[in-house]
């Protein structure tokens, strides 16, 4: 009997368009018995130590790269070998950021070849990363009001309000929690009058004419009553993207919404204030992405009640989780691979978490495909929480993904349990 072959024999890249309608890059690598596709999601709202997405010359360019330089290196490397792989795509890259052949194209290639591997094998990719006999599904944190940089015209400054179903004993039943939170806001928004006409922003939440205190007010309301309703618990939380509304030469956050400005000591008062009143579980970026001083403020007023979470203050890089560990700065850190480049960066990055009690969160970008991938490295990564939307196509994409890994793998799933440090 021939042996299994992971030996890349072509690696092919095109370009796509993403959710917003952007230019984005897929990637297809193909091994004698597996095949693997990625493509790239891009953010809105990015951190200022991401990977640079792609090159000057934009998609097309690296592209060009994939043709000239980096399929002739991969093909004839072995897809099982992902640091091996990963560490060729730094190489040819040769800068800190991906500067050269883009962030985006590194993660697509990156991921593409982990599950060309896969598949070569006959496996999921989250099996393949990690889980087969324990298979632990994620809590899916769903956006179901937003605004900030993912909508347009007046909004709420805070770019997320994130529901998520503590109460949940299947993924089902989250899943259909952070469904009937988001239909509930809706039915909210319609008999109140705010000229709402359903519309929604970047990621499928409701985006209104809302200040941020009557947003906050509605969420809490909705999440009440489907608590109620329902008898299992939903709790909510924010994803303030404060490096967003940072003034950096009046040092203050711009809550323009509101027409309110806030130094950080105000901020870390108004975010405490918000935190008890609405009994919050989660704060996503509630400072700017340098100011690692106030995060461990907050974090060490909420130890152990609330996830204080860093997603541009870390860009899922090591070495800025390591000043955050250092520091005490957060306890739950965003883990985007775009912004790092690489699986096996991305991975380091998880494993450094875990090892200081973080829980970590596998996100989407606001610019997303329909690609599922992120629903495999939650699970694979045994991530407490998988972060993606509650509406939009490419948005439950992901959490279909996951619907159907617990229904092929029935009795051998489990819903992750939460442990906040
Ligand atoms: C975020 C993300 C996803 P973006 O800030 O967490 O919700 O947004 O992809 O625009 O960075
Ligand atoms: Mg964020």
């Amino acid at each position: 009997m021939r042996g299994i072959s992971t030996i890349i024999e072509d690696v092919r890249a095109l370009k796509i368009f993403n959710s917003r309608g952007e230019e984005t890059v897929e990637v297809e690598v193909e091994t004698a018995d597996g095949l693997g596709v990625a493509s790239a999601p891009s953010g809105a709202s990015r951190g200022k130590w991401e990977a640079i997405p792609f090159p000057p010359g934009g998609v097309e360019e690296s592209i060009k790269k994939v043709e000239e330089l980096i399929a002739p290196k991969l093909v004839g490397m072995d897809a099982e070998d992902q640091e091996s792989i990963d560490e060729t795509l730094r190489e040819i890259d040769g800068t800190e950021n991906f500067g050269n052949i883009g962030g985006n194209l590194a993660f697509a290639i990156s991921l593409a070849t982990a599950e060309a591997a896969a598949d070569s094998h006959n496996l999921n990719l989250f099996q393949y990363l990690g889980g087969n006999l324990d298979i632990e599904l994620p809590l899916p944190l769903g956006n179901v009001l937003g605004g900030g940089k993912h909508a347009r015209g007046s909004v709420p400054d805070i770019q997320e309000f994130l529901v998520l179903p503590v109460g949940a004993r299947t993924f089902e039943e989250a899943a259909e929690l952070n469904v009937k939170v988001h239909r509930k806001i809706g039915e909210i928004l319609l008999k109140k009058n705010v000229g709402f006409n359903g519309g929604r922003g970047d990621e499928g939440a409701w985006a209104v004419n809302l200040s941020n205190r009557e947003a906050l007010d509605v969420v809490n309301q909705a999440v009440e009553e489907v608590s109620d309703e329902t008898g299992r618990e939903c709790r909510f939380g924010l994803d303030i993207a404060a490096s967003s509304i940072w003034n950096e030469d009046k040092g203050v956050y711009v809550y323009a919404r509101d027409g309110v400005e806030r130094r950080p000591q105000e901020q870390l008062e108004f975010v405490s204030e918000v935190i008890d009143k609405y009994r919050l579980i989660y704060v996503e970026d509630p400072f700017d992405e340098e100011d690692f001083e106030s995060f461990t403020e907050l974090t060490k007023e909420f130890r152990g009640k609330v996830m204080i979470c860093g997603d541009d203050l870390f860009v899922t890089n090591r070495e800025r989780l390591r000043r955050g560990i250092e520091l005490g700065a957060a306890n739950a850190i965003i883990i985007k691979v775009n912004q790092i480049g690489t699986l096996t960066e991305a991975f380091k990055t998880v494993k450094e978490a875990k090892k200081a009690g973080y829980v970590t969160v596998v996100s989407h970008r606001s610019g997303e495909t329909t690609d599922t991938k992120i629903a495999h490295l939650a699970i694979g990564f045994h991530s407490p929480i998988l972060k993606s939307g509650v509406l939009g196509g490419e948005r439950i994409a992901k959490i279909n993904e996951v619907l159907r890994i617990e229904s092929v793998f029935e009795g051998r799933t489990k819903l992750s349990s939460l442990q906040i440090r």
